[in-house]
């Protein structure tokens, strides 16, 4: 790892991380005592963990590569740069399982998760731990709040993204700026709760989401995601944007039960809908009420039904 002064130094030059960070870092306040746990979960990104590994700050706890089977020398390289290392090798399939392997792993206070791409920056490391010793509960960072950017995103995962962002905000209330992003930080002790069960990319958007219904205290810390050094990314997008919708629709309709009660969104839905109900029952306009009043035969239609059959003479059945 690079001594504090040198990785400050590069916080100035290299990143785009605002000053708050360098005076973050410079304030030797990193993590009040709490053990920070940073994981990286890797497949075959031998070539780009020289770019990630040497920057993390040497005061963190531990760093678990999380590795994804890699066919690379992936797992060799991360022992050499980080003779500390502790190399995971995830359960399933995907970056999603990836991680939740990691997090049984942790043992830290705090977590905190960023890319082996060199995408993005630990130098930002200190923003995150620094919200949460702060008091907040889940951090997330934003490629869209002022501070934050981009220059890893085509137009199109940025039409999908802020699609995502905006249904964030219509079905859950977020105030978010950003929603698939994966560089987040929270507190270990509060993993059991979002009770991930994500394979793939659409992790990150489970627990932005799971976040608000659990009503943690989020807050969002601009951060810049540079292009990935070396190599291809894993993510493609039409099949994972479609994972991402289809975990935001299910978040939406069946959130965990355990929350609902916590959930301010729901309450407010559910008084709303009581309060509709006892209305239209006062009123004598309850819709099932009025369909079976609707079904009924009219007096009218009974009295015809029930009148005897007009005689017939013999003379006029014989024409
Ligand atoms: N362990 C593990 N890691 C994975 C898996 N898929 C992706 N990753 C890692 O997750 C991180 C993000 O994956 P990327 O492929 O860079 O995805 P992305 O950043 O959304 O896509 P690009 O912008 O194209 O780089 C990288 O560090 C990958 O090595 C996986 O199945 N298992
Ligand atoms: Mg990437």
């Amino acid at each position: 790892m690079v001594p504090a002064e040198n990785a400050t130094d590069r916080v100035q030059h290299d990143s785009h991380a605002p000053r708050l960070l360098y005076l973050v870092e410079r304030a030797g306040q990193h993590s009040a005592g709490q053990r920070v746990s940073v994981i990286v979960p890797t497949l075959n990104e031998e070539e780009n963990l020289p770019h990630v590994l040497p920057r993390i700050p040497d005061w963190v706890h531990e760093v678990i590569v999380v590795d994804g089977h890699s066919v690379d020398d992936t797992v060799a390289v991360a022992r050499a740069l980080l003779p500390s290392v502790r190399i995971v090798t995830q359960e399933g399939r995907g970056k999603g399982a990836a991680l939740r392997t990691a997090f049984r792993a942790v043992t830290g206070d705090i977590i905190v998760m960023l890319d082996a791409d060199g995408s993005t920056a630990p130098e930002e490391i200190p923003l995150y731990v620094a919200a949460l010793v702060a008091g907040a509960d889940f951090v997330k960072g934003s490629r869209f709040m002022q501070g934050g950017g981009t220059s890893d995103m085509t137009i199109l995962r940025k039409l999908g993204n802020g699609g995502f962002v905006a249904m964030s905000r219509l079905l859950f209330g977020s105030k978010y700026t950003d929603l698939c992003y994966g560089y987040a930080a929270f507190w270990t002790r509060n993993v059991p709760a979002l009770r991930l069960n994500g394979d793939g990319f659409e992790i990150e958007t489970m627990m932005n989401i799971r976040a608000l219904q659990a009503r943690y205290k989020v807050a969002e810390v601009p951060s810049f995601e540079a292009d990935r050094v070396h190599g291809v990314g894993r993510l493609r997008t039409f099949p994972d944007g479609f994972r991402v919708l289809r975990t935001i629709v299910r978040e939406f309709l069946h959130p965990n039960p355990a929350w609902a009660d916590r959930n301010p969104g729901a309450d407010r839905r559910r008084t709303a809908n009581a309060r509709y109900r006892a209305k239209e029952r006062r009123r004598g306009r309850d819709r099932r009420a009025d369909a079976a009043r609707a079904a009924a035969p009219t007096p009218a239609q009974i009295e015809v039904v029930t009148q005897p059959p007009p005689a017939v003479s013999f003379k006029d059945a014989r024409n």
